[in-house]
């Protein structure tokens, strides 16, 4: 593979690949990449790791093989030592018949060491990434005396390229297609919630679905921990209330805005509600609160319909960074709501052609999963 200079390459990020086991590509004679050229050139900019070692992560899109995740090595431009990784896309199990059964009972299943470190690594970095270069929507919802925070970010993926990799290679989207028996997967949006060490800031018990640009049933967060969590201080749920159509006055998180940002999504129920949301704290055990100790490449998967919250509170060297992503199954629609939206699509949504009662589409919520296609976890080739 000296000769490097023929091929296409349509979609290449530079990545950080400190922790990957590599290895060697020595028979590159499958044909499955014979289709592929360099696009671009290895960016100035990009960090020298040895006087002339670099490296850079290759995301091939090729119709066989989804996506590949290569390393590559040189010491000069024109000989190119290729070394590769595939990247498990593959799910390390199936979702059993009684995960499913839980998922429609209760709103929310456990689901224990369904990501392995790659996957948590990746969006480790992918997260650090996005604290350093937060978006425009990024925000600290809490601050306290002692300089403790929380800060959350939404709808980063596509500046994060961890977070896309994520997004169209892991199976995420599949245990959502799993879970919802859906015949096909949209992204919505990733979210991330970052708490210091120490943080007592506890999330407001709430629904998704009221807030969100989306309608429907259908609809599928993967919360997952990229670092151990206690079940005291873990994302909490109310079982079953995902299946009850009761409206409730619900938390405004746009005031959690101790930094006095511009341009904060707002919502108010108050001229929709039929109720106020319940004290489930007052009460936890009346509410059957449930929430599971976890592990960096758990996650729990839930109903934007569920009453959840609670996370937080954490011992005074605890951290907790999660990464969130949410799916759509069949059934939803964007909805545009008078009460305000948090996050608030209507906007973008708009600017991509999309409208109330459209499925939603577009390279903003790509379809990632069908049930008719050969799922990823068994088309990656393992070289
Ligand atoms: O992790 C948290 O504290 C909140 C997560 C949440 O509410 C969500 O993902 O919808």
């Amino acid at each position: 593979m000296d000769d490097w200079t023929t091929g296409r390459l349509d979609d290449w990020t530079i990545g950080r690949l400190d922790d990957w086991t590599t290895g060697r590509l020595d028979d590159w004679t499958t044909g499955r990449l014979d289709d592929w050229t360099i696009v671009d050139s290895l960016p100035q900019s990009y960090p020298i790791r040895s006087p002339v070692l670099y490296q850079i992560h290759v995301v091939l899109n090729y119709s066989i093989s989804p996506s590949i995740s290569v390393s590559y090595q040189w010491s000069n431009p024109t000989a190119l030592r290729i070394q590769e990784k595939v990247m498990a896309s593959k799910c390390p199990r199936e979702i059993s018949s009684e995960e499913i059964d839980t998922y429609h009972r209760d709103g929310v299943v456990l689901l224990e060491s369904i990501f392995d470190s790659q996957w948590i690594d990746v969006l480790t970095r992918g997260l650090d990434r996005n604290c350093e270069n937060p978006t425009h929507r990024a925000r600290t919802w809490d601050r306290d005396a002692q300089g403790r925070t929380m800060f959350w970010d939404s709808q980063a993926w596509q500046g994060i390229e961890e977070y896309k990799h994520f997004i169209f290679e892991s199976h995420a989207a599949e245990l959502a297609g799993k879970l919802l028996k859906a015949s096909e997967i949209n992204f919505f949006f990733d979210a991330v919630f970052v708490r210091s060490p120490g943080t007592q800031f506890s999330t407001p018990w709430h629904q998704d679905e009221p807030y969100w640009t989306i309608e429907g049933y259908d609809t599928c967060t993967i919360w997952m921990p990229l670092v151990p969590v206690k079940k005291k201080n873990a994302l909490a749920f109310v079982p079953g209330s995902h299946l009850s159509h009761q409206v409730f006055d619900q938390y405004n998180f746009g005031e959690l805005n101790p930094d006095g940002k511009s341009d904060v999504d707002q919502v108010n129920f108050t001229g929709i509600a039929e109720e106020s949301i319940p004290d489930i704290d007052a009460d936890p055990e009346k509410y059957n609160v449930t929430s599971w100790d976890m592990q960096p490449g758990d996650c729990v998967a839930f109903n934007s319909r569920i009453l959840h919250g609670g996370s937080g509170k954490l011992d005074e060297h605890q951290e907790l960074k999660v990464f969130t992503s949410k799916w759509l199954g069949d059934d939803a629609r964007v909805k545009f709501r008078e009460c305000g939206m948090d996050p608030d699509h209507s906007a973008i949504m708009t600017e991509y052609g999309l409208k109330p009662g459209d499925r939603p589409g577009t390279d903003l919520y790509p379809k990632i999963w069908s049930s008719t296609s050969k799922s990823k976890s068994s088309s990656i080739t393992e070289y």
